[in-house]
């Protein structure tokens, strides 16, 4: 009798411990994954505001996406230029964003189908 009431106390007791160390496991492994992998390819934010892509030249690996978010409120595009080998956006409305990843290494330029000013440069490594 005096067992099962040990038990009882201690088997919640153990469950907590139990997570603990899993948790502590989980943070370790998570700091070790980032620490094996420097280059995790996370997509990179161009935004698009006043007319302007922000950054307007920015660098990234092969593989990597940008995610383009138009903060304006007119739609935008994100256009490849003739030595840019990436699909085309298609139209961004205000307030939306459109993702691209880029496969190929290389300098490709890209700009806006409605306002010519608006020119940008990814350089995949
Ligand atoms: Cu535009």
């Amino acid at each position: 009798m005096r067992c099962t009431m040990k038990m009882l106390i201690t088997f919640p007791v153990r469950i907590h411990w139990a997570l603990a160390v899993l948790m502590t496991i989980g943070v370790i492994h998570t700091a070790e994954t980032h620490a094996a992998h420097p280059d995790a390819k996370q997509p990179v934010i161009v935004n698009i505001d006043a007319f302007q892509y922000q950054p307007d030249i920015i660098k990234i690996q092969r593989g990597q996406s940008i995610i383009f978010m138009n903060r304006d409120d007119v739609p935008h595009t994100v256009t490849p230029g003739k030595n840019a080998r990436f699909i085309s956006s298609g139209l961004i409305k205000g307030g939306e964003q459109h993702e691209v990843k880029f496969k190929s290494t290389g300098i490709q330029d890209y700009s806006c189908d409605f306002h010519p000013s608006m020119q940008g440069q990814v350089q995949v490594q």
